[in-house]
Formats: C-alpha cells, sequence, structure tokens
C-alpha cells in the first residue's frame, strides 16, 4: 500500500513525519520542493529538502522548523566579523551538509542521488526524492519585481506585496528519477499543509508530475485554518492577489487536481462551498503542536481514505 506525500515548508515536512510514524518506511515515497533552492556562499543549498530530512531523522530545530536543534553558530558569527552575508543563517552542523552536498553535485551527481545517500545517512528510512534534478528557481513577481525565493521570504521577511510568481526554466524540466513511479504505484497522494503558492504549486508545475495523478486519489490538508496561515506568507499572498484567504480558497485553487480536502474544524461552514468543488470534505484537527498530533494527523487522513495505518512508532 503505497503513499506519496508532496512537501515544502516546516507544515509539509511535519505532516510527511507524522506519515512516516504511521506507514512502513518501504510505502512511503516524499515529493519535496526544490523552488527554494539556491546558490548562496559558494554553496547548493536546498532549504525544504533539507527540512524534511532533519525532520523525519528527529534533527529540526523544534520552534523554527528547519535548520537544526543541537546547532552552533561560530561560522556564521565569524562569517560576520568578515564582512560576509549573514542574512541566511547556517549553523556549524548544517554548514556541513551543505558543503557535502555541493562536493558531490560538483562532481557530477544528481540532487535525487544525492539525497537519497545524506537522508540514508542521517537516519531516514522513507524515501525522500526532490520534485526535479533540473533547476527550477521560483522568483516572487513583486511591486518592486521579481525577487528570488530566499531574498523575498528571508531577507525581506515576505514583505513586498506579491503579483505572481515565476519558476525559471520549469518548461524544460523533468521530473526526478523515481517521482513519477511513485505516483503511479501509489494508492493516494497527500499534499501537506504547505504554501499552495511557492510550496505545492513548483512541484505540480514540473512537468509530468499533475499528469500522473490524474485518476488517484488526490488529498490536500489545509493550510489555512480560520483565515490564517500557521506559518509564513500563505495568507498574505492570498489577499495581495485579491483572493481572501480561507480553507475553501485553498480548495478553489487545486480545483480539477484534488479528489479529497482536509478542512480544520474551526472552517466547518466552509464544507458544503467545498463539496461544491467535486471534492470529498474531512474534518480533522489539523494543527500539529506535538510529534503526536503529527501522528493523529497522519493516521486520521490515512483511515479517512480506507488506507491502513500501521502500529504508532513510540514517539
Ligand atoms: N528561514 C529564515 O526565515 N531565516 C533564515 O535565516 C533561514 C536559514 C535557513 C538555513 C537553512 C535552511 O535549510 C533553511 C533556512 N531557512 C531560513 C528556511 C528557508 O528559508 C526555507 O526556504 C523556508 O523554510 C521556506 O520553505
Amino acid at each position: 500500500m503505497k503513499v506519496v506525500a508532496l512537501s515544502g515548508g516546516v507544515g509539509g515536512a511535519k505532516f510527511a513525519d507524522g506519515l512516516a510514524r504511521v506507514l512502513p518506511a518501504e510505502d512511503l515515497t516524499i515529493i519535496v520542493n526544490t523552488g527554494d533552492d539556491f546558490e548562496h556562499l559558494g554553496m547548493r543549498i536546498s532549504p525544504d529538502l533539507d527540512t524534511v530530512v532533519y525532520t523525519l531523522a528527529g534533527l529540526a530545530h523544534p520552534e523554527t522548523g528547519w535548520g537544526r536543534a543541537d546547532e552552533s553558530w561560530s561560522f556564521i558569527e565569524t562569517l560576520d566579523v568578515l564582512g560576509g552575508p549573514t542574512w541566511f543563517r547556517v549553523g556549524d552542523r548544517d554548514l556541513a551538509l551543505h558543503i557535502e552536498r555541493t562536493r558531490r553535485l560538483r562532481a557530477g551527481e544528481p540532487l535525487s542521488g544525492v539525497t537519497r545517500d545524506l537522508a540514508r545517512r542521517m537516519g531516514v528510512e522513507a524515501t525522500v526524492l526532490p520534485m526535479s534534478d533540473d533547476p527550477t528557481p521560483t522568483f516572487v513577481l513583486t511591486e518592486e519585481g521579481p525577487l528570488p525565493f530566499q531574498e523575498y521570504f528571508v531577507a525581506r521577511g515576505w514583505q513586498p506585496k506579491v503579483k505572481g510568481f515565476r519558476f525559471e526554466g520549469m518548461d524544460r524540466a523533468r521530473p526526478a528519477p523515481g517521482v513519477l513511479q511513485a505516483i503511479d504505484q501509489a494508492q493516494a497522494v497527500l499534499l501537506g499543509p504547505s504554501n499552495p503558492w511557492v510550496s505545492l504549486d513548483p512541484i505540480l508545475a514540473v512537468p509530468g508530475i499533475r499528469e500522473a495523478m490524474i485518476g488517484k486519489r488526490v488529498v490536500a490538508v489545509s493550510p489555512i485554518v480560520g483565515g490564517k496561515a500557521l506559518k509564513g506568507p500563505a495568507a498574505k499572498i492570498f489577499t495581495e492577489l485579491g483572493v481572501p484567504p480561507s480553507a475553501a480558497a485553498v480548495a478553489s485553487h487545486y480545483r480539477g487536481t484534488l479528489t479529497d480536502f482536509v478542512l480544520d474544524a474551526v472552517d466547518r461552514e466552509s464544507e458544503s462551498e467545498i463539496r461544491g468543488f467535486g471534492m470529498k470534505v474531512w474534518i480533522a484537527d489539523t494543527i500539529m503542536r506535538s510529534v503526536e498530533d503529527r501522528t493523529r494527523l497522519a493516521g486520521e487522513v490515512l483511515s479517512f481514505l480506507g488506507l491502513p495505518v500501521a502500529e504508532r512508532r513510540a514517539v
């Protein structure tokens, strides 16, 4: 009973971790957004891949969700003294991952191969795949002009007003090896509570991925609860694009792709509107404050789909 999860950002990684705790490792493949990837300080950085791997490895920073828990900052403090750019905070242990990934990519290995090996070395058993081995950097089209994603998200704290997005090179990008096969063999494709615009749309835009999902059970967990995003700019972007942020707006955004939608209980009144989009609607407590919450939500979503839930691993 194979399951594929699409993930980007912290919310998607938490949901993927919940799935990894209620499914046998060989039954779970996580396809991760690489639109956030960029070259910085001479390193190839893949933040959403790292957030998934750190989260499933139990190494992620509990407050930020990105970077590592057991971190020190000698590198970035020294870089600051030397006058280098410190706006993107790279911890000392995190640095080793970026350096090693960059070394292997420069030696000609594909991102998917490097990711598979590094994830395994960090104790992650589920399959973690980038959506593509080809670069498709996300540019956020703002009233100041196009901004590379990390400049918008981190350097500018997602304040510039958004008018649209561009996924550079997407028309030439190919799904990473294993991506289409995993979707093809899956009983269900689960979209975690990630930002629709910058975390999930890039994955769905890779030529071949949306097509592979046709005829499949495709479920999304709403990243907007009570009109607000739990983390990051999703609700603000909806507003700037002229759409009042709501779970129904998210469901409408994915119309034609989803067969099911998971609403948080506070948005229960949107149930009939979303059913009108041609989706089955499920109600759950979708806010994941703890590892137990992740495990519970993942188990509930699998149960909604009539899929077996394995023994809950000791959390
Ligand atoms: N996000 C921030 O808001 N500030 C940072 O300094 C920062 C550093 C960072 C370092 C490594 C890494 O893997 C992620 C990091 N992130 C940081 C998160 C990153 O911007 C991600 O793209 C977001 O989590 C959105 O997916």
